[in-house]
């Protein structure tokens, strides 16, 4: 996958392309990424990329030429057209599934708006508009890292462990359930006993309930769409039951806001 960023602050992009996973998957030449700085196909002289909004009103916003012509090099580059995604909250809200789907197109182009806002005739050069949430950032900056991050995880070969996304939380619509390293037993808090048995297949069962009881606490509404088989009913059930005989009983063992 060949991943191109326009941005004003390619240097913002540095530490997180240089870290890590993303650092390992492009020396695997599993992924190519690109910064590419849009304040490099400004038109004039004072490298002017933004400017007064027509009809007047506060602050500057990005104007069109440096964005479209930093798109026109891409293309160029590529000899093809990439798949191009502007960051706005405005945009559809990420998700596991978008950032598989965004994961696998061959060129990608994310464009990180900043400033107060971008001229609209941007919006015509975009596939796809994608926020990361409800909230608004300074600019698109940190938006389109989180997508970076998100999608690269779902090319094939970059996480080590080749079908670990696929254990993670939300890639079949559930959280994950608990994980536990040794010791056994610190400072009074222990690992359930059933991982320490070595009888696999009850630990498989025992995670995957784990996991239905942590999305029927933390985020129920997950459950109603998320990719349940007949076993993951059969447990649904199971847990259903016995939250409500704790409930009945009163108990709140092991239970807080981080439960
Ligand atoms: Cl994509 N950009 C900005 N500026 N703020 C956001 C966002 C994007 N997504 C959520 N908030």
């Amino acid at each position: 996958m060949n991943v191109y960023i326009l941005t004003l602050f390619p240097g913002m992009f540095s530490p997180v392309v240089n870290t890590s996973i993303i650092k390992r998957a492009q020396e695997q030449g599993l992924v190519r990424i690109k910064t590419v700085d849009v304040r490099g196909f400004a038109q004039d002289a004072h490298k002017t990329v933004d400017d007064y909004l027509y009809g007047g009103g506060p602050g500057m916003v990005l104007k069109p030429e440096p964005v479209f012509e930093a798109v026109d090099w891409v293309k160029q580059e590529l000899g093809r057209q990439p798949f191009v995604v502007l960051l706005t909250p405005q945009g559809q809200t990420l998700t596991a599934g978008l950032a598989r789907e965004l994961a696998h197109k061959p060129d990608l182009v994310l464009i990180s708006g900043h400033y107060e806002g971008f001229d609209e005739r941007i919006r015509c050069l975009a596939d796809i508009e994608v926020s990361i949430g409800d909230y608004v950032l300074t600019g698109g900056e940190l938006a389109a890292m989180v997508v970076l991050d998100a999608s690269i995880r779902f090319v094939p070969g970059v996480l080590g462990d080749s079908d670990s996304a696929l254990q993670d939380s939300f890639s079949d619509g559930l959280l994950e359930g608990p994980q536990y390293t040794r010791p056994a037993e610190y400072r009074g808090l222990k690992v359930p006993d059933i991982l320490l048995t070595g009888r696999h297949e009850d630990i498989t069962r025992w995670r995957r309930k784990e996991a239905i009881r942590r999305t029927l606490r933390r985020r129920p509404e997950l459950l109603k769409v998320a990719d349940l088989t007949f076993e993951d009913r059969c447990l649904l059930e199971q847990v259903i039951n016995e939250e409500k005989a704790n409930e009945a009983r009163g108990d709140n063992r092991g239970r807080n806001q981080t439960n």
